[in-house]
């Protein structure tokens, strides 16, 4: 492997930079299972306000995030629609059986959108045999349709029709600020439709561990019950939820410096021979390749070889994230390897 890795597996893989390390030090203290964890409590409120909501909790994942919610929303015996693609359809270990008995419905959307004819179709009817359909999940931006943003005026749609058919509606905003970033639509404005979100600080903002779920303080009071049950009632947390705070007032605004580098390395990618990328689905920090006449797993391996890390995006795709620690040069050079490797 070459001397110093560029990791695009995933935006995951940043390490805490210096100034959040001493943040991190210095973070006040509590039990944040008494609720006395003053540095927790401020991300709470400051995250409470950033999505316009009466309430926030910190939780260790994105994907315990969406697991309580799914939990709050839910009773067993119920069914939760999802884009077939989504993460937690796809990556959350059936958490939505194994947690909540719930079964989830899988809907076919196009570049990971719903429409509001598709969700429709997929509601059950109210008869006494078939599952209740209780809960809608969006996810925005959508990871494995490459990053792409559901327009806002989709979402109010989806919003109205979820109100007129008893449902709730959550939102998977593990990226939301990509989203947010990339359009200029606040990430207030995009929480104003869902009853519940939930968005992470260790994805784009670089933060070391966390997520926050969001919605009414009945909804949250709730949420804290199931996030003990789930082993998520952490302690002395402010050493992590300052690097949260951190992330949030210095990571939002350079995050179109990753959605650039998105489009170099796409632009790149695109001009070797059996690399595929709809240019269309390239909209923020993620990119899919699909590849024909070779395995995406032996691309990878390939790549790697050469120090470049990619991930799988599904059997025949390849999957790169730009990130914090990857500068526009370091993007260039991964460019530049897999031209010479496959062009
Ligand atoms: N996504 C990870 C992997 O799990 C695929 C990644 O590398 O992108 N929602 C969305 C949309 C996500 O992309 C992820 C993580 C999660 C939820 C879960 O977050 P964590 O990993 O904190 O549980």
């Amino acid at each position: 492997m070459a001397d110093r890795s560029i990791d695009l597996r995933s935006d995951t893989v940043t390490r805490p930079s210096q100034p959040m390390r001493e943040v991190m030090a210095a973070a006040e203290v509590g039990d944040d299972v008494f609720g006395e964890d003053p540095t927790v409590n401020l991300l709470q409120e400051a995250v409470a306000r950033l999505l316009g909501k009466e309430a926030a909790l910190f939780v260790p994942s994105g994907t315990m995030g969406n697991q309580i919610c799914i939990k709050v929303h839910t009773q067993p015996g119920d069914e939760l629609i999802a884009e077939r693609d989504s993460h937690i359809f796809n990556y959350e270990t059936a958490g939505a059986a194994f947690l909540s008995s719930v079964q989830v419905h899988p809907v076919e959307g196009d570049r990971g959108m719903l429409s509001t004819e598709t969700i429709e179709r997929a509601v059950r009817p109210r008869l006494y045999y078939m599952p209740r359909t209780r809960l809608l999940c969006i996810e925005n931006t959508h990871n494995r349709a490459g990053g792409t943003i559901t327009p806002i005026g989709l979402i109010k749609e989806f919003h109205d029709f979820a109100r007129r058919a008893d449902l709730k509606l959550h939102l998977d905003g593990a990226r939301l600020w990509n989203a947010s970033r990339a359009t200029g639509v606040s990430p207030q404005e995009y929480a104003s439709y869902f009853d519940s979100v939930s968005v992470c600080l260790s994805k784009g903002l670089g933060a070391p561990v966390g997520s926050v779920i969001a919605g009414t303080a009945e909804f949250i009071e709730e949420a804290r019950h199931y996030r003990k049950i789930f082993g998520g009632g952490m302690r002395q947390a402010g050493i992590l939820a300052a690097a949260g705070l951190y992330a949030l007032e210095h990571n939002l605004d350079r995050l179109s410096q990753d959605h650039e580098n998105a489009h170099l390395l796409a632009e790149m990618l695109l001009s070797i021979p059996g690399f595929g990328i709809d240019p269309k689905s390239v909209q923020t920090n993620i990119v899919i390749a699909s590849i024909s006449g070779k395995p995406a797993d032996s691309v990878i391996a390939r790549a790697r070889e050469r120090g470049v890390l990619l991930s799988m995006g599904s059997h025949d795709r390849i999957r790169a994230v730009t990130h914090m620690d990857v500068t526009m040069e370091d993007v260039r050079k991964a460019g530049t390897t897999m031209q010479e490797l496959f062009g």
